[in-house]
């Protein structure tokens, strides 16, 4: 038997295991005592991890495709086959047309992002993006370094503790935001540390908080001027932080005026009253940490209205200090720079539609990307890798998605398992789990001063991981990746470690894996050493770099497209606002709903209403639903959710179902995006595109036989692997 220290990517992770293998083979994993980010503790997800390895339904092999695209017929090939007919058709293909008709396209940040984005440059091409790149982290994380140089999240490690923590638009007891962050979140709440949640659902934290703004989708934006406006008025500000450290004051105070109090609650739907209470309880309570989700980042306000909660910490004083809303620091990078990094003429041909600052990361517009596969303005994209993104899932208007990878001439797709977006691919190559993985990581964002390092311990059928598929795949293509082995590549992160951090010049990668982490000392007040990583060496409240390049410098907030306000005459039609997403604990987006143990847990998707809205439209709790938006129409399960507003609706996302079965998995029926938008208009700065505030209405679908489906799958087949146990 040997015992691995490795760790978990269940999530975005972070959480150390001990992985015992016994015979080639993993037989238990227990989550480690000194794994810094979970003390010993362990989510549903990662401890589902056997049975995720040893499923029936596991890719195993790479596959071809064999019959119409589409038509769920496929047929083994080996390693060696699947590189040489993608090198042949991909170099085919830019022989033909240029580099820049290969895209690529990732989900959300796994452990492979650095060595994916960089597939790009090694190719040539401007056109890789991925589907949370403009709706989650992306505008969060470039509002932070436009306005402050780096990141920043809640000061859960130092031996100070918050005094209270402002949860807006975020899940974090079940999403983290980072999933192992859960338990920081839950130990504050549990030892008494006053929070505030602003979130249309009632969710346990929102039970559990000191006050809970039940906002309109859409409108956080407007709230967040609102409540500076009131720190300004209310004198609630850090006077010293606000003369010395901050660039634009008085423009921002100007421009807070528009944001009134009556105004903002007649945007938002909060009483005047409970914004004046949060405000004030904002303006006072020390050190405040701010917990900020994705729900405010799908708009066409996401930039500003990320930039806008930003600021609230910061001119409270809150900002680096213990405690508060501390500084992220890049100890190793996620991603070291490209070998060949493109020229300029080749990224303006990056398919971004214009917005300015999506070409900050050479990132093409994911729907701008899909759309040219169809149309071919401004070129037409033939080939593309996709890697961890189940797109017909996860990318908005979901119709749109289907159709146009339909028409692409060749698709390399790489899964754990096969979902509908596997289906339309030609090739489709096994990927490894994380307990058959090498990779080196850091925690900056959200988490503690950590590098986390995870280890291969098995090898289970012929699945390899991402950055193994990546580098060799180059390698043999001839395309120029900087690096010809996985190896290299980390102690590459490691030499950079080491520059950053002199204290870790004699720190080896092999001592990394051994120990499983390092935890570097926190400091904190940076910026009073070395001011902010901006072009003023300020905190932007006007943003320089949004002035220089000729879009408004300072915040504000527009009425979403479509929502009763803008859109009155289709709100007759569809009177609910639909809110999607709201994680689950046992899912990571659409991936587990075939893992049995996860999904008992929850086995439907869920829609939540208000009781009065379900009576209005013959919905009763239990009873499966029809939602349906101008785009289409999906079905859920109804839970009333007595303290919802209304005329506000929810919906789960993420949702297919593996019980459907090849090629179609029911792809169609339950998921949010068959509803949402992913055409223009867009955020103007970064192209955010709204999946949060959009119109529905809602009627009972009762020859619904979903539930039947999964009865019978769940009987028929006998149970697989167990979890491990603590
Ligand atoms: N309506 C609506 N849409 C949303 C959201 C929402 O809230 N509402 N949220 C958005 C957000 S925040 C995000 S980040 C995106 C996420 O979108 P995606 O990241 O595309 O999420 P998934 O659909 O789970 O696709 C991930 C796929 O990766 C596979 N996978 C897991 N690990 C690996 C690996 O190591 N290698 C490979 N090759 N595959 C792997 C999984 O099996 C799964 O099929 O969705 C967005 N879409
Ligand atoms: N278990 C688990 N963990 C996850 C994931 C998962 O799928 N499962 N996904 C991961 C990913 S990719 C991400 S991005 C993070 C996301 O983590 P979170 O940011 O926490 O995302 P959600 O839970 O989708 O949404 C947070 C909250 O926003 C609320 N909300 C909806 N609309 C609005 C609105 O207009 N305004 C406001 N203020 N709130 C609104 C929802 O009710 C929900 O409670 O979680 C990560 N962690
Ligand atoms: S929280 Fe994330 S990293 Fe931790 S055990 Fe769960 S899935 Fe793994
Ligand atoms: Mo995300």
């Amino acid at each position: 038997m040997t015992i691995y220290k490795t760790a978990c990517r269940g999530c975005h992770g972070g959480c150390l295991y001990d992985v015992d293998v016994d015979n080639g083979r993993v037989v238990q994993v227990r989550p480690s005592k000194e794994g810094p980010l979970n003390h010993g503790r362990g989510c549903v997800k990662g401890m589902s991890i056997i049975e995720q390895m040893y499923h029936p339904d596991r890719l195993l092999y790479p596959k071809r495709r064999i019959g119409p695209r589409g038509s769920g017929q496929w047929e083994r090939i080996s390693w060696d086959e699947a590189y040489d007919l993608i090198a042949q058709k991909m170099n085919g293909l830019i022989e033909q047309y240029g580099p820049e008709c290969i895209s690529s396209l990732t989900g959300t940040g796994r452990h492979h992002l650095p060595y994916f984005f960089r597939l790009g440059n090694a190719i040539g091409t401007p056109n890789f993006s991925s589907a949370g790149a403009l709706i989650c982290l992306g505008p969060r994380r470039t509002a932070a370094v436009m306005t402050a140089g780096l990141f920043a999240g809640v000061d859960y490690f130092g031996p100070t503790r918050p005094g209270g923590i402002l949860v807006w638009g975020a899940n974090p007891a079940i999403s983290g935001a980072d999933g192992e962050l859960q338990w920081f979140i839950k130990d504050a709440v549990r030892e008494g540390i006053p929070i505030v949640v602003i979130d249309p659902r009632p969710t346990e934290l929102a039970k559990k908080a000191h006050l809970w703004l039940r906002v309109r989708p859409g409108t956080d934006g407007a709230l967040a001027l609102g409540i500076l406006n009131l720190l300004f008025t209310e004198d609630l500000y850090d006077h010293d932080f606000v003369e010395h450290y901050t660039y634009g004051f008085e423009e921002l105070r100007a421009r807070c005026r528009d944001y009134p109090l009556e105004k903002v609650s007649s945007i938002t739907g909060i009483p005047a009253s409970q914004i004046l209470a949060a405000a004030r309880w904002i303006g006072t309570t020390k050190p405040l940490g701010l917990e900020q989700g994705c729900a405010f980042e799908q708009s066409i306000n996401a930039m500003d209205t990320c930039r806008a909660i930003f600021m609230i910490p910061a001119v409270t004083g809150n900002y680096d200090v213990p405690g508060g809303f501390v500084e992220s620091m890049e100890i190793v990078p996620a991603g070291l720079r490209p070998a060949n990094e493109l020229p300029p003429e080749r990224i303006e041909k990056a398919l971004t539609g214009g917005v300015p600052f999506l070409k900050r990361d050479t990132m093409a517009h994911p729907y701008l990307m899909l759309e040219a596969i169809r149309t071919g303005k401004p070129y037409k994209i033939r080939g593309m890798f996709i890697n961890a993104n189940n797109t017909l899932l996860s990318m908005a208007d979901a119709r749109h998605s289907y159709d146009c990878l339909k028409e692409l001439d060749f698709l390399v797709y790489m899964d754990i398992f096969m979902n509908p977006t596997a289906e339309l691919a030609d090739v489709v190559l096994p990927a490894a789990l994380w307990p058959e993985v090498n990779c080196v990581f850091a925690m900056p964002e959200f988490g503690d001063q950590v590098v986390l390092s995870q280890q291969k311990c098995v090898q289970v059928g012929e699945c390899k991981s991402d950055e193994e598929f990546i580098i060799e795949l180059c390698r043999r293509a001839g395309w120029n990746y900087g690096f010809t082995d996985q190896r290299s590549m980390m102690e590459a992160q490691m030499q950079e470690l080491a520059r950053r951090r002199p204290e870790y010049r004699d720190f080896s990668l092999d001592e990394l894996r051994r120990q499983g982490y390092l935890a570097p000392e926190r400091s904190y007040y940076n910026y009073r050493r070395c001011g902010f990583l901006t072009p003023t060496g300020k905190f932007e409240l006007l943003s320089t770099e949004m002035a220089k390049a000729g879009v408004d410098p300072l915040p504000s907030w527009h009425e979403p497209s479509e929502t009763p306000v803008s859109a009155p005459e289709l709100s007759k039609e569809y009177p609910l606002i639909l809110t999607t997403g709201g994680r689950q604990q046992p899912y990571f987006v659409s991936n587990n709903r075939q893992i049995r143990s996860l999904r008992r847990m929850e086995p439907f998707p869920l829609v939540r209403m208000h009781p009065a809205a379900a009576q209005k439209y013959g919905l009763a709790e239990g009873d499966w639903a029809w939602i349906e938006t101008p785009r289409g129409r999906i079905t859920q399960k109804v839970k009333l959710e007595p303290d919802m507003a209304e005329n506000v609706v929810s919906c789960d996302f993420g949702w297919w179902y593996p019980e459907a079965g090849a090629p179609g998995y029911g792809w169609a029926e339950s998921n949010a995006n068959i509803l949402t938008i992913a055409a223009p208009p867009y955020d103007r700065y970064l192209g955010s595109y709204q999946l949060r505030a959009l119109l529905c209405r809602v009627y009972p679908n009762p020859g619904c036989k979903i539930e039947a489906r999964y009865e019978a799958w769940m009987n028929a087949t006998p149970e697989t692997e167990r979890t491990g146990s603590l």
